[in-house]
């Protein structure tokens, strides 16, 4: 290629459109802003675009208002709903599953499309959308080229995988080590120039599949993990025995790291990612399915505790304490605290949830309740789902007369047993199976 892409870059001379101002899109575009790039953010949705030219954000997420203001207020940062010519193209757009559990790939498709009248020879385009192995060269290349342009010839085409942890992005999108995998040499090289204008941790190149594979295995590794974590606490419960502490101690072990059980696996990352493997090669893909399968019956095995205490749920009503997917973020998406709502509600019981990242109003659902109290009163037990920040400094003796029955289950393992029972609470712990 007859141009110096890499050269331009780092002398920060061009202009970067980032396509999807999500999780990933945002922070990509505003740390490229704030770092010296000329940045056109791009949203389909009219009112995300409104919200961030505004100098604020739709999603919550520690230190994103300060970035995203302070991109806007360079004025590196411009959001428009539609793309214009640049010399590089990031697509950050989301790939959701569908019932069946394959990708959808649409939002990609549909990204691709959107810029292929402003592609020039020369330009770069990078895939950060999680995606099953050969999307890059088997779906996006394909769609770029309909432009008559060749890629790794004519223009560079990259894909590198966003692999932050939701609640820290902010810090992980800069220390984390970066894949760079390129459909030629100089196209990883030339994603590796734009992201080393922010990026602090190591950058690894490599090809494009290579890399979509790399996204897809850490999110898988980390499922299977859980889901070994899950089911002992299942066998703990058989054999009156404390996972917690049987995990703890195995831990010691120099070559063990067992993450820990919970309700479920939930987010859009990893108990959606490892079916994108499930989906090409479901012959292969055994454990990985496997996996997810013990995973999504966690909501399940929370329930049976119910069962155990209370042989009926119906006309019960619980507290929920946490409905999103995870401690101190407000994401609600496949959580397993909603299945496990949703799966007492089918059983006849009443749920009153509450969730100090959650607003009423703002989510329709119509078990979620704003004031704690009023979530606790008159209830016939707690079921702590998510291991909120605030939930460490719940005080049992405060919290026992508003009840109808002093109940708790700990799916999370936040609570201190002695305590509880010294105020007058029947306590349950999952996969504490000491009887
Ligand atoms: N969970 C457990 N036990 C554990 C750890 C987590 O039950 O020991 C549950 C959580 O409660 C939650 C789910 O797993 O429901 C997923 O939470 P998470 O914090 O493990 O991960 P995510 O989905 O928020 O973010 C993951 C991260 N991937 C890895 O750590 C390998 C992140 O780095 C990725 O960027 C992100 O997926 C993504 O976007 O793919």
């Amino acid at each position: 290629m007859n141009i110096n892409l890499s050269e331009k870059i780092i002398k920060k001379q061009v202009k970067i459109c980032v396509l999807g101002l999500g999780y990933i899109g945002l922070p990509t575009a505003s740390l490229l802003a704030t770092h010296g790039m000329q940045v056109i953010g791009v949203d389909i949705k009219p009112e995300i675009v409104r919200i961030i030219n505004n100098g604020d954000v739709h999603i919550e997420e520690p230190g994103l208002r300060t970035v995203v203001k302070a991109a806007i207020k360079s004025k590196n940062l411009i959001v428009k709903s539609k793309p214009e010519p640049c010399d590089v193209f990031i697509i950050a757009v989301p790939t959701p599953i569908s019932d069946s559990k394959k990708a959808d790939l649409n939002f990609v498709i549909s990204a691709g499309k959107s810029i292929l009248q402003y592609i020039k020879a020369g330009n770069l385009v990078i895939l950060e959308s999680t995606s099953p192995p050969r999307t890059t060269i088997d779906i996006v290349q394909p769609i770029l080229e309909q432009t008559g342009l060749r890629a790794g010839i004519d223009f560079l085409l990259a894909y590198s995988p966003e692999r932050v942890l939701p609640g820290k992005i902010l810090t992980e999108i800069v220390h984390n080590s970066r894949v760079i995998g390129g459909v030629t040499q100089e196209s990883a090289e030339a994603g590796r120039d734009l992201y080393r204008s922010f990026v602090k941790g190591e950058i690894f190149l490599t090809d494009a599949t290579t890399a979509e594979m790399i996204k897809l295995m850490e999110n898988t590794y980390r499922d299977i993990n859980i889901a070994a974590a899950n089911e002992f606490s299942r066998l703990a419960k058989i054999f009156g025995v404390n996972v917690w502490e049987a995990i703890e101690i195995a831990n010691q072990h120099p070559r063990v790291d067992i993450l820990k059980p919970g309700p479920g696996v939930g987010g859009h990352c990893i108990s959606v990612d490892p079916w994108f493997f499930v989906e090409k090669a479901p012959d292969k893909a055994k454990l990985i399915k496997q996996a997810r399968l013990v995973n999504d019956e966690q909501p399940g095995f929370v329930v049976e505790h119910l069962l155990d205490e209370f042989k009926t749920l119906k006309g019960k009503t619980f507290t929920a304490l946490g409905v999103t997917y995870k401690p101190d973020v407000d994401d609600l998406r496949e959580s397993p605290a909603l299945e496990v709502i949703h799966k007492i509600i089918h059983l006849g019981g009443k749920v009153k949830a509450f969730d100090p990242y959650l607003q009423s109003k703002a989510h329709q659902l119509d078990f979620l309740v704003d004031d704690i109290e009023k979530a606790l009163s008159e209830s016939e037990g707690i079921i702590l789902l998510v291991n909120h920040s605030q939930f460490e400094s719940l005080n049992a003796e405060e919290i026992a007369p508003l009840l109808n029955y002093p109940f708790i289950l700990d799916t999370r393992n936040v609570i201190n047993k002695q305590v509880w029972l010294n105020a007058g609470f029947q306590v349950k712990i999952l996969g504490d199976g000491h009887r």
